[in-house]
């Protein structure tokens, strides 16, 4: 890794100097972004190695290109390794991330225009659960369900029952990317049962929280198809994983290659065996509890400080903070006043939201990237309190910079994996 680098900085000053900008950024400030995390020095390594240069199409064993013999070897540990952690019974490790990873699950099951019930987007959904913006939600037919944020984010499962009913979906979806609760699967298996469609989890926000086993694994109600990316709690290279039973595997397989990606990257696949085979170790079980036990330190702190949160807390790494309920700004100002004092989150719009996505009412923040480093529930009752400082007078210049300090001095107490 060292020679590589040595090799880029002395031919690209400019691309070394931004990485190396960005090594200070990530080093300086306290990462709140839900989604994003510190992946191990180990994963960076198998990044940056030679399998970045081989085509891989195929599976192992039945590949389209010749001199496959380390790359099945590696696809087929990683395949094992995700079957093993979360309890499937088929794993595809070839998505490239996540929104290919979910598109390829509806092309494996539907045909355009078949009906699929998931999450709306404003209530903690994801673009690819059929958002109308999104292709998916042009090609098949979105029939959207809510959650009751004043009701701590509960879900009428008679409701959706009603729905299902009326609705016959071939997929009932569940899965967020910024809702903070853990998800009933039995109930959702209930539904789908009662209408004959299949259940399929978007677990990628909390893939390694399931994985640790601190969250409830949907595959212990029975689910059908659970997908997660390997990057966010999991804390490894980008990409997706299709985990399904025994049953789907070659539809699925043949809807991610030859149906929506060519060649895999293995580069990718060696850095997502490394995350599973980190992941079923002792030492992060402890990770995702401390993951866990920060988020509720960090959600109780604001709660204490008056501040509105969606769902009013949370149960899982993420929460989110009504910006306009709270301080009177929108998340954009608030994503800004944040950043000036480096800290990391971003804006989010809200259940039911009339504000645009741009200029929501709310701002999302989570525990995974920040635990990574070390810090623990000491520092989130800290972090409360520069937010709701900042976000109180955001135009307090000299405030401002006395909390900008703060907020390096903290971080220079807990180095990040992979930056020297
Ligand atoms: N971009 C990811 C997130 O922030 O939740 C999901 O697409």
């Amino acid at each position: 890794m060292d020679a590589y680098r040595a090799q880029l900085q002395s031919f690209d000053q400019d691309i070394a100097d931004a990485i190396r900008g960005e090594e200070r950024r990530q080093s300086d400030g306290v990462e709140m972004i839900p989604s994003e995390n510190y992946t191990y020095p180990e994963v960076l390594a198998a990044l940056g190695s030679v399998l970045t240069n081989k085509y891989s199409e195929g599976y192992p064993g039945r590949r389209y290109y010749g001199g496959q013999e380390y790359t099945d070897v590696i696809e087929n540990i990683a395949r094992d390794r995700a079957c093993a952690l979360f309890r499937a019974e088929h794993a595809n490790v070839q998505p490239l991330s996540g929104s290919p990873m979910n598109q390829a699950c509806y092309f494996a099951f539907l045909n355009p225009g078949d009906t699929v019930l998931a999450m709306d987007l404003s209530h903690g959904g994801h673009l690819t659960h059929g958002a109308p913006v999104s292709h998916m939600g042009k090609v098949f037919n979105f029939v959207r369900y809510k959650s009751a944020p004043q009701q701590g984010g509960a879900i009428d499962f008679d409701a959706l029952m009603t729905v299902a009913k009326a609705t016959r979906p071939k997929i009932v979806l569940c899965g967020y990317s910024s809702y903070p609760r853990d998800y009933d699967y039995a109930s959702f298996k209930e539904v789908a049962d009662e209408v004959g469609a299949l259940t399929m989890a978007d677990i990628s926000h909390i893939g390694g929280l399931v994985a640790a086993n601190v969250m409830r694994n949907p595959f212990d109600s029975g689910f059908d198809v659970v997908t997660t990316t390997t990057h966010k709690t999991l804390r490894g290279s980008r990409g997706g994983l299709i985990l399904s039973k025994a049953a789907y595997a070659k539809k699925i397989d043949s809807a991610v290659f030859p149906g929506l990606q060519g060649g895999p990257h293995m580069n990718n696949i060696a850095g997502a065996a490394i995350t599973f085979k980190k992941a079923a170790a002792s030492e992060f079980i402890e990770y995702a509890q401390a993951t866990l036990r920060n988020a509720k330190a960090l959600a109780a702190a604001l709660l204490a400080e008056g501040v509105t949160l969606v769902t009013g807390g949370t149960d899982n790494h993420l929460l989110v903070i009504d910006t306009v309920a709270s301080f009177d700004v929108d998340g954009q100002v608030a994503e800004e006043a944040l950043d000036s004092i480096g800290i990391t989150t971003n804006k989010q719009v809200i259940p039911d939201d009339t504000r645009p996505p741009l200029r929501p009412s709310g701002l999302r923040l989570g525990t995974p990237a920040c635990t990574t480093r070390g810090m623990c529930e000491d520092d989130m009752g800290r972090i409360a309190q520069w937010i709701v400082k900042t976000l109180r007078h955001p135009k307090d210049t000299a405030a401002v910079e006395a909390t900008r300090e703060e907020v390096k001095a903290t971080c220079r107490r807990y180095p990040v994996p992979g930056i020297s």
